[in-house]
């Protein structure tokens, strides 16, 4: 029996439902995800194995022209995700034109590897408004092979699954192979209090949040989590902790809520909230918190 893997790499603009499809193809919550832009802000892997192949997706940030460090760090994850796919998955929305740079979006339509294009949130638009955007994409991006899907309702999900089984080249399997993901759990953690963070507060706050798990000990029955929630200035600060603390108590709730759902075991959370000046533009922090990788 020929054993098949390979890299599958999701890219395209913000918000198109990226880390919902990876979620979807993976069976587990690994991306967050909302319904602001840049959520995701690295290149998180979801493999799935099966007896005779492994596919390792990567779930990347959106395509955006990078106004500071932070982003720079994110749009270098895009660019990795183009060296190593074997499959590349354009993932559009319907009623979107362009993707926001022009310099990928070339690197797509001359891709010598196969290209999927998802045009996904069908279940937003009508059957007349389906066939005119195919028609478009089909003109735009001649080397891609068009499914339209819905990641949110887990529509032709599963075409997309096996026609990248097809795929893929024959290989040995790239990671061991009861793996999910390459990242450690402290990742996890430090994402799904992001995603809390992003849900219940608005404006700059969630772009000037970083967190860092200080402490991950698990026992038999619980694991105990401390984690830091940065920000940029006295006045997040505020905002973060909220009147006498229950803004900042109920991302804990929450968190502590979804953690307990991720891990399968009881979670105390312990969350306290720092400033730390310019992290987001500071080379040396960025390295520190896994961004840039130069
Ligand atoms: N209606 C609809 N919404 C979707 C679909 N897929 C994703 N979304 C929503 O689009 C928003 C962005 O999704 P996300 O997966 O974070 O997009 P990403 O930024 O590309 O990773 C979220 O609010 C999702 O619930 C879909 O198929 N249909
Ligand atoms: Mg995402």
């Amino acid at each position: 029996m020929n054993h098949k893997a390979g890299f599958v790499n999701i890219i395209g603009n913000p918000n198109v439902g990226k880390s919902t499809l990876m979620n979807a193809l993976v069976g587990e919550r690994l991306s967050i995800i909302t319904s602001k832009a840049q959520t995701t802000r690295h290149r998180i892997l979801g493999i799935v194995n099966g007896d005779d192949f492994q596919i390792i997706f990567s779930d990347t940030p959106g395509i955006i022209k990078p106004a500071y460090e932070l982003q720079n760090s994110m749009m270098d994850f895009v660019k990795s995700a183009f060296e190593d796919a074997d499959v590349l998955v354009y993932m559009v929305e319907i009623g979107e034109k362009d993707l926001k740079d022009e310099a990928f979006f070339k690197r797509i339509i001359h891709s010598k590897i196969p290209v999927l294009l998802l045009l996904n949130k069908i279940d937003k638009s009508n059957q007349e408004q389906l066939e005119e955007q195919i028609g478009l994409w089909k003109e735009k991006v001649p080397n891609a092979e068009i499914i339209p899907i819905s990641a949110l309702e887990n529509f032709n999900v599963q075409t997309v699954f096996d026609r990248i089984i097809e795929l893929l080249p024959d290989s040995p399997p790239f990671y061991p192979k009861d793996a999910l993901t390459d990242k450690p759990e402290r990742f996890f953690v430090n994402e799904i209090i992001r995603e809390k963070i992003l849900l219940n507060y608005d404006k700059e706050i969630p772009y000037a949040v970083e967190i860092e798990t200080e402490e991950f000990k698990e026992d038999d029955d619980i694991i105990r989590i401390r984690a830091l929630i940065m920000v940029e200035r006295d006045t997040q600060k505020g905002i973060i902790i909220g009147h006498k603390g229950a803004a900042i108590k109920k991302v804990g709730i929450q968190a502590r809520e979804e953690l307990e759902k991720f891990f399968g075991k009881q979670i105390h959370l312990e969350t306290y909230v720092k400033v730390n000046k310019d992290w987001r533009t500071n080379l040396r922090q960025l390295k520190r918190f896994g961004y840039n990788q130069k």
